[in-house]
């Protein structure tokens, strides 16, 4: 763990909080786009992007619309956008893996510039409507039209490639698309990727050379990364036949979700440049019915990752379960146990919480408060659930929430994520998404 750059006042240093914040966006700005971490991430990220945009909107708005413009201009012909935008300037090793790993220039319909062939959650038509909303003037309008054709093929994609098991909902084909690389909620599909530790001698991992290798994911965990990468990648990244060979498939809430919130968020982008919202708004309502219907379990009254390939729920209780709450048509049966369920043991939220919101069921046994999505707290989670505690009428829950956020920040500044029990900083200690959306929160008043 290295130290934040910079510390605040104290947690009432609301102005020192702000520039804290400002600071660190400035500082990881490049050209076109925002490095998640200068050491760790230093490309484009895709989901971090999204979330980044934001936080820049409150501040630095045509740094909003360039940072999805760019990502966006990295799309695939197919629609995807991809998880990692590698920046040509940098030397051959500054992450692993890096472009020599995913060869994304010899598959069909990618783009010029290196990229990875995965995706992440779709968070980006949401991003762009809260940017636009906070800075409609004087690009904003004119970047709606612009990112607009694209949003909508990014969804296109995801319904016409990744509905692997036809039911409506996507798949993912790696745990790096969920964002939540090494979360209890993949271990049981994961043991079922052949791979071995020892894969990772004949690598140099970089990760473990920037943060705590005990904060990582294992060894064991990189192997089977690879394993799933290369599995996709030697078929090109071609999404056909997915079903008969890929060792990874599973339908994840969160990211199902967030392709719901996506269309909810294209239908009033549609109205605001004078295209026909319906379409999304029937989509958006076709998502939320396939979600309860596939992903809620009953029983637990929370959701629940689909496995394809088993052809089962998969049992963890991650905060991944809490996400669907985003969806403005959760059914209220549904939105009404996952509050049980935010304010249970497990997650701990409440209109005064006494520790952050964990990544993972704080009362499981595989809980790891230090582990990355083990245990841990992110901001960009915590802000998701936010939002749908605010869209399901739980103001207090949601300030309660907020609070927490904030006090994280103030007492350890922009980390990456934070220990889920004394709120100390861990990871990259001038974190992208953590500045951005804390600046969110703090013009978000309750
Ligand atoms: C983490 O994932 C990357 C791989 O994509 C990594 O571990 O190297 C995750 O936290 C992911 O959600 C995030 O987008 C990325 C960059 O911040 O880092």
């Amino acid at each position: 763990m290295t130290a934040a750059p910079t510390r605040t006042g104290g947690p009432g240093d609301l102005a020192g909080l702000r520039h804290l914040a400002v600071t660190i966006l400035d500082a990881n700005w490049e050209d076109d786009h925002t490095v998640p971490s200068r050491t760790l991430y230093p490309h484009q990220w895709s989901w971090d992007s999204a979330f980044i945009a934001v936080g820049l909107a409150h501040v630095r708005p045509e740094r909003a619309w360039q940072e999805l413009a760019s990502l966006f201009r990295a799309q695939w012909a197919d629609g995807r956008v991809p998880h990692i935008v590698f920046n040509p300037a940098l030397r051959v090793g500054a992450y692993f893996p890096g472009p020599d790993l995913w060869r994304s220039t010899d598959a069909q319909g990618a783009p010029a510039v290196h990229t990875s062939g995965l995706v992440q959650p779709p968070v980006h038509a949401l991003a762009a409507l809260l940017a636009y909303r906070r800075a409609p003037e004087p690009v904003g309008l004119a970047a709606l039209h612009q990112l607009y054709p694209a949003l909508v093929a990014q969804q296109r994609y995801l319904a016409d490639r990744r509905d692997v098991a036809g039911d409506g909902l996507v798949c993912i084909v790696h745990p790096w698309e969920s964002g939540l690389d090494n979360s209890p909620a993949w271990d049981d599909p994961m043991a079922a990727v052949p791979a071995a530790a020892s894969v990772m001698r004949a690598y140099r991992r970089h990760d473990t050379a920037h943060a705590d290798a005990a904060h990582r994911p294992t060894d064991l965990d990189y192997a089977r990364y690879l394993a799933i990468v290369a599995a996709y990648r030697d078929r090109g990244y071609d999404d056909r036949g997915l079903a008969d060979r890929h060792p990874f498939l599973v339908e994840c809430p969160l990211f199902n979700a967030a392709f719901g919130a996506a269309e909810h968020a294209l239908a009033e982008i549609a109205a605001l440049i004078g295209a026909d919202p319906g379409p999304h708004r029937a989509r958006a309502a076709q998502i939320t019915e396939a979600l309860v219907r596939r992903l809620y379990d009953p029983a637990t009254g929370t959701f629940q990752p689909g496995d394809v390939r088993a052809g089962r729920l998969l049992g963890a209780r991650t905060v991944l379960g809490l996400t669907p709450l985003i969806l403005p048509d959760l059914p209220t049966r549904q939105a009404d146990t996952l509050v049980v369920e935010a304010r249970s043991a497990r997650f701990g939220v409440a209109a005064r919480m006494d520790r952050p919101l964990p990544s993972h069921d704080r009362t499981a046994p595989d809980f790891e408060p230090l582990r990355y999505w083990r245990g841990p707290s992110w901001l960009n989670i915590g802000w998701l659930v936010r939002r749908g505690l605010l869209a399901h009428g739980h103001p207090e829950l949601a300030a309660g929430l907020r609070r927490s956020m904030i006090g994280l920040v103030a007492g350890a500044g922009c980390h990456e994520y934070f220990h889920p029990d004394t709120g100390a900083g861990l990871g990259s200690a001038a974190f992208g998404w953590t500045a951005a959306l804390v600046l969110d929160l703090l013009a978000d008043e309750e």
